[in-house]
This record gives C-alpha cells, structure tokens and sequence, in this order.
C-alpha cells in the first residue's frame, strides 16, 4: 500500500451528473501517464462532499471496473451520515478496494470518544483496512498523538492520510508508529514530509503533476535532496499557479488540453471565467 496515489478528480456534465467515459479518461490519464501507484477515490478533490449516495456508488464501480488489479484503489468512505459511511464500506470491500479512507468527523464539535466510536463503527462487520484521513484545515478537528495512537489500538486501522503542515506531529506520529503506513497530502510539502519518512503521498495536483511527485519522493528516498528540491521548486510554482487561478477547476481545465474530458466541477462551486481558462491551458503548455 506504500506509493504516491493520485486524489482523484470525477468528471461531471453542465448538470453535474456523472460523465462516466471522462472519469474512465481521467484514470487512465494517471494509470498511464501520471504513472501513480494507486488512486485515492471520493476524496476532497473527487468533490465528494457535494454529491449524493448513488453516485459515490457510481463512481466506486466505474473506477474499479476501469483499474481492474492494475494499481492499488483507496476509497474515501466517511460522511457525517454514519449508516451511509458503514454502507459505502461494505459496498467497496465487495467490489475489491484495497483498503477504506474515512474523515475526521466534521461541522459539529465532536469530542475524541465520538470519533473513536465513529471509526469504529465504520469498521464493525466489514472485512477491510482503514486510514484515516485527517484534514485539519478543512474540518476543524485537531488530533494530537495520543489520540493517533488510540485509534491505531484497532488493528484495522493501518494508517493516516495527513494533510496538514504540522511537522511536529509527523515526525513524533513517523517515530511513535513506525509499522503504520502515513501519507503526506499536502503535494507543495512533500519532499519536507519525505525526508520524515513517510510511506506515501495522496494529492490532488498527481492528476497532473504525478511524475514530478515520484520523482521527489523516490530521490528524497534515496537520500538525492538537492535534486529533489529542485523538482519541488518547480512543482510548487506550479502548485502555487493552480492555488491562485482555482484548484480543482484548473486541474481540469489542464486534463483537458491532454485530451482528458475532466468535465464541469459541481455547484456551489464555480466554473472557471474565460480569463482563468486561458491561464490554465497556458499552465498545461509550460508544465505538462
Ligand atoms: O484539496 C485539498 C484540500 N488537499 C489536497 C489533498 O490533500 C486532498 C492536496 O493535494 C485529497 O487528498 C483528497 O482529495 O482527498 C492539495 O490540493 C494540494 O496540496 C494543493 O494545496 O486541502
């Protein structure tokens, strides 16, 4: 399960309906020219949070059906409906995902006994591996190491998605917890997490920029930084293009300049002007 998995993009129409021939474009873009080692799906970048049960289902199977065994599948389970995040566990261990992600409970103030129940839960009569995917900045909940280390008490839990620039906490968690598997999410901070030791990455940019991720991580790995950091230095000139002209709407707009029908992002989100649109096939061109 080590490796750099892209967080998947999903292709909608105008209406925001799933446009299944551009999600299978869109995997096979990262399957075969980003060259990730799995594929992270219904995260944030997958706009999951803005859509509804039937299509979390839909896009599990399409995906599956399209990787078949040929790299590893994550899928990202949690919602604030706990029937609906235990449902969507059973229905990806069916269909053959390697492991389930789930968020940190969010919106309302959780304490830590609810979110250990909510993990555990989750787990309960379903035959896979979790990790959990802590994204602070986004959902407010901060844990801190003892409270890692207390959910790891549960052997299914096997890791973290940290998407956070607590560097702190990612050494003490590498050092504390050295046989679960951690993933760095924040792609302009991977080489600063490589270097920590992490197992992985999980980002939204490996869409389009998954080589120069690998690159980093397996130069950080063999102990090469001056070149990683190079290659970092121009990814996070990327990065911080992408930031400044709209994230997942620039992404998409870039996957298209490569033939990939990346689609529409889902309301309330808006769609790119003309303006932002130029600026990003302009990135594609110099970039890509
Ligand atoms: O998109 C976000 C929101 N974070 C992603 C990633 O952590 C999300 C990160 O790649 C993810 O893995 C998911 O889709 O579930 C950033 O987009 C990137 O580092 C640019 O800041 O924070």
């Amino acid at each position: 399960m080590k490796g750099l998995y892209t967080a998947l993009m999903c292709s909608f129409d105008e209406q925001g309906n799933v446009n299944e021939k551009g999600l299978r474009e869109i995997v096979r873009y990262n399957i075969e020219v980003s060259e990730v080692d799995g594929l992270y799906v219904n995260g944030s970048t997958g706009e999951n949070f803005l859509i509804s049960t039937e299509q979390k289902k839909q896009i599990f199977e399409i995906v599956k059906d399209e990787v078949g065994d040929q790299v590893k599948l994550i899928a990202q389970v949690g919602s604030l409906n706990i029937e609906e995040a235990s449902d969507l566990a059973k229905f990806v261990t069916d269909l053959g995902y390697d492991a389930i992600s789930a968020v940190t409970p969010f919106y309302y103030k959780f304490d830590f006994e609810e979110i250990k129940d909510y993990y555990n839960t989750i787990l309960e009569g379903v035959d896979t591996q979790l990790i959990i995917y802590s994204i602070p900045a986004l959902t407010g909940v901060n844990m801190n190491l003892e409270q890692f280390g207390e959910l790891f008490e549960n052997e299914k839990i096997i890791g973290v998605k940290f998407t956070a620039p607590d560097f702190f906490l990612l050494e003490r968690l590498r050092h504390a917890f050295p046989d679960k598997l951690i993933y760095s999410g924040f792609d302009e901070m991977l080489l600063s997490a490589s270097v920590l030791n992490v197992d992985g990455a999980i980002g939204s940019t490996f869409n389009v920029n998954g080589k120069r991720a690998k690159q980093i991580f397996t130069l950080a790995q063999g102990g090469k930084i001056d070149e990683a950091r190079e290659i970092q230095k121009v990814t996070n000139d990327l990065i911080e293009e992408i930031l400044n002209n709209g994230l997942y709407q620039t992404i998409k707009e870039m996957l298209k300049t490569q033939g990939v029908n990346a689609g529409f992002v889902r309301k309330p989100m808006k769609q790119l002007t003309e303006e932002r649109a130029i600026k990003a096939r302009e990135l594609a061109k110099k970039y890509l």
